[in-house]
């Protein structure tokens, strides 16, 4: 399983789980110190391979999945889990920052899944996006909403894209989970990243014939 943005948060935490359940991952992310203390926490690199990628480069996101195929053999599954949050309000952020934010939200996970898709066709694997419950719901001027609606589309124009392979597609959207993307999250009781993991894991256990193709999850406690 090859996961972008596991250096922390939900990445790390869907890892952890994967490496539970039997799978063997691949840990990508920019941050190489915090992905070396994971893969060595995970039982070393044979179970855990840190690749250094930024997913905003090609060339990176392309070495990423020939790492993997290198140290496993093949692909089965790849969660487009790398993304981060702005401030809300049109005259927040730099350009530039909504620059970064935009490459890493959208065309990092579109260039993640093109890198993966011929190795997923060959094992009949399974495609994960972190999409968010921004992804359908729209807040005052976020442009973060804009990034994951994006994500949701892209979710579906690659489960169609992907029709009659075998390959299955999921779309993760949380609400609120208690990670860096919060300086302190908002409300009580927010989800952690195990509950996402969680799910995640779900989704990749089932069938071959089951596809989970969205799942919307909030704290009990969101109205959002
Ligand atoms: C961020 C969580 O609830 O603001 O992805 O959409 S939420």
């Amino acid at each position: 399983m090859v996961i972008t943005g596991a250096s922390e948060g939900i990445g790390a935490a869907i890892a952890r789980s994967a490496v539970a359940d039997g799978w063997r991952v691949v840990i990508a992310a920019r941050r190489r110190d915090l992905l070396d203390a994971l893969s060595a926490d995970l039982g070393g690199p044979s179970v855990a391979l840190p690749v250094t990628c930024d997913v905003t480069e090609w060339d990176q996101v392309q070495g990423m999945a020939a790492a993997a195929i290198a140290a496993f053999g093949r692909i089965d599954a790849v969660v487009a889990n790398a993304g981060f949050g702005a401030k809300r309000g049109f005259l927040n952020e730099s350009p530039e920052f909504w620059r970064e934010m935009i490459l890493t939200n959208v065309y990092g996970a579109a260039i993640t899944l093109r890198a993966c898709i011929p190795a997923l066709r060959d094992a009949r694997g399974h495609a994960i996006l972190m999409g968010s419950i921004s992804g359908r719901q729209v807040g005052a001027g976020s442009l973060y909403s804009s990034s994951k609606w994006a994500v949701t589309a892209m979710a579906e124009a690659l489960r169609k894209d992907l029709h009659g392979s075998g390959v299955r597609v999921t779309l993760i959207a949380p609400g609120i989970v208690d990670t860096a993307f919060y300086d302190d999250p908002p409300g009580g009781d927010p989800l952690v990243p195990d509950d996402v993991a969680r799910t995640v894991m779900f989704a990749v256990s089932q069938p071959p014939h089951v596809s989970i193709n969205e799942v919307y999850m909030r704290p009990t406690e969101q109205e959002f």
